[in-house]
């Protein structure tokens, strides 16, 4: 199998030379079910699983292809918009008593919503929100959908009430013998897609920036060359930076510091990991938080290198497989929270009143971890990325960008974004691929998530990105000092680029399918990324993503999401592997929404 990064593709093999396995390596030896990839597969009841095939067109229950997607699709979606929804709580209960960095990114959140501009009081109306039943609507999607989307989800009756009362009854449809509409399951996904949007990533990122300042445009230092092998290093895994920060805090102060020297390291270091690690990375940190090391399937072969004394994790991803590796090397596997709780790992749970008592006692197992580990040799490389990006940046910046896309210098912006995966070509394959397509074209990239680690890893981010850039988008790039792929940090910060589609919208009078935008999750992996999918597809956007989110099977279901969708959202989901037909056809509709806004194409 391809892999990208090829300091990960060293970790890969030396993982394998010590007899350890790795997603890559478990994956040649996977046994993938070829029905269930189409979502042809129902197991919700003692009479199957049902596989659903041209000889079996039917369940036992009855149930018949296109209601089997369509109810998979759902299940899928409300599982992902879950995940996040959890996050966003737990980001709600740490802004309660924290100390606000930002205060007018709090007034302008608090003006939005129409509360008074205070910290508990945002923290509260958001639990309040998320808990609401599902016949009052969600005063966040309320307030922050633009009116001119507003007029697309009344029409459609997808605007949700409280997000889990929505997830539970998405988990009620789909159960034993419920519904079987396709049209009503697949409108209910579209409705899950807004509690994503706004309420589980937008809330959540607002609610960060208000605790620890909005991402600032610097130059950091990326990739596992990074690591110090005689450091106690501490490797992140989640998604909850409230969670983390505060053992950044206590790892680089001057007692814990101390404490490691005294146990024979040089020091106490945090290793970025996974979209933590990401968003941590975006904004300024103590020196003792080394940057971003491993996008989701780097972690075990990072871990398993033999540099990592503890692994704490709080989310996805924390790889199962971790285990055996942690067991080979010693490492010391730490779940925060309790939804991230793998085998063999000790749960030091999180909670607003505990962070610092749970920030300690981790930083402890990892000194005393490091005490017994092996000694490894120093591996791979560093680069220089410039990141950072946020709405405010494109705020202050709007009419300058807006100029440049009018010009026709840079066409339009592709948000390439979300997970990695290794069946779109290899571990960061379509991810590269596809990027340098579109620079070709002169298709500025937003990225977000583990997407965004994997362009890092490859120099995207510096000026060796400018190498892919057409001739209009190398000569903008240099006169602003800006890099080609502009990073947005954690993959919740999807939320942060459709903010700044919908400010570009509004600056330009226009709906957001106006744009020349398209989104892409080239290499999707769990379920949040479906769940943001469906926030794609109702703002409009053309959505590209591989592989096929489990809807083939149905004719229905791909008809409805590629040809009637357009219609309704304006949204279409694309499913396509290969790059460069995926860029030309991006930068045709790219094109096409130039021509609509009577710009030269
Ligand atoms: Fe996991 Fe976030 Fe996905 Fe990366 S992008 S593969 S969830 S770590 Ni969020």
């Amino acid at each position: 199998m391809e892999i990208a990064n090829p300091d990960v593709k060293t970790l890969v093999e030396k993982a394998k030379a010590k007899g350890l396995e790795t997603p890559h390596t478990r994956r040649e030896k996977a046994s993938i079910c070829e029905i269930g990839k189409k979502g042809l597969c129902c197991n919700v009841c003692s009479e199957g699983p049902c596989r659903i095939t041209e000889k079996h067109p039917y369940g036992v229950c009855g149930l018949n292809a296109d209601q089997i997607v369509a109810k998979n699709f759902l299940r899928h979606v409300a599982a992902g918009v879950a995940c996040y929804v959890h996050v966003c709580e737990n980001t709600a209960r740490a802004l309660m008593n924290a100390e606000v960095k930002d205060k007018k990114t709090l007034e302008e959140v608090c003006l939005k919503l129409g509360i008074e501009a205070d910290a508990k009081k945002l923290a509260e109306f958001v639990i309040a929100d998320i808990h609401k039943p599902r016949w009052q609507l969600s005063e966040i999607v309320l307030k922050l959908a633009p009116e001119k989307r507003m007029n697309v989800y009344k029409k459609l009756g997808i605007l949700p009430g409280g997000a889990k009362a929505e997830i539970m009854d998405a988990l009620v449809k789909t159960s034993t013998n419920l519904n079987a509409n396709v049209t009503d399951m697949l409108l209910h996904a579209l409705k899950l897609g807004l509690v994503m949007g706004y309420t589980a990533l937008r809330m959540n990122i607002w609610m960060n920036d208000i605790m620890f300042g909005i991402p600032q445009i610097m130059e950091v230092n990326t990739g596992v060359g990074a690591i110090n092998p005689n450091a106690v290093n501490i490797m992140t895994t989640g998604h909850q930076t409230a969670l983390q920060q505060k053992i950044i805090e206590i790892a680089c102060s001057e007692e814990m510091q101390k404490l490691a020297r005294d146990a024979g390291a040089d020091g106490i270091n945090i290793v970025g990991a996974t979209c933590v690690g990401q968003d941590l990375q975006s904004r300024p940190q103590p020196n003792c938080f080394i940057g971003q090391c491993a996008n989701n399937f780097g972690t075990e072969p990072l871990v398993a290198s033999g540099l990592i004394d503890a692994v704490v994790s709080e989310f996805n991803c924390t790889f199962p497989g971790l285990t055996q590796i942690a067991k080979h090397e010693g490492v010391k596997l730490i779940a925060i929270d309790d939804v991230a709780f793998i085998e063999d790992a000790e749960l030091i749970s999180w909670s607003p009143e505990k962070a610092e008592k749970v920030a300690r006692e981790v930083v402890l197992r990892a000194i005393e971890s490091f005490k017994a580990r092996k000694r490894a040799e120093k591996i791979g490389s560093v680069k220089k990325a410039k990141i950072g990006f946020s709405e405010k940046f494109v705020e202050d910046n709007m009419d300058k960008i807006l100029e440049i896309i009018a010009e026709g210098k840079i066409k339009g912006v592709a948000a390439v974004v979300g997970c990695s995966n290794l069946v779109s070509g290899g571990h960061d394959v379509l991810i590269r691929d596809l990027t340098k397509e579109l620079l070709k074209r002169d298709i500025l990239v937003w990225t977000a998530g583990c997407t965004a680690y994997a362009l890092q890893g490859l120099g995207f981010m510096s000026e060796e990105g400018l190498e892919y850039a057409g001739e209009g988008l190398k000569d903008v790039c240099k006169e602003l000092g800006l890099p080609p792929v502009w990073d947005f940090g954690i993959c919740m910060c999807i939320a942060r680029i459709v903010t700044v589609a919908e400010k570009i919208a509004e600056k330009l009078g226009v709906d957001l399918p106006d744009l020349p935008v398209v989104a892409s999750a080239p290499q999707w992996l769990e379920e949040q990324a479906l769940g943001d999918g469906a926030f794609a597809l109702d703002c409009g956007f053309l959505l590209h993503v591989y592989p096929d989110p489990f809807v083939s099977g149905s004719k229905l279901v791909t008809k409805i999401l590629t040809e009637e969708l357009p219609k309704l959202t304006g949204g279409r989901l694309l499913v396509e592997k290969d790059a460069v037909k995926t860029a030309e056809i991006m930068e045709r509709h790219i094109n096409e929404k130039r021509k609509g806004l009577g710009l030269k194409v």
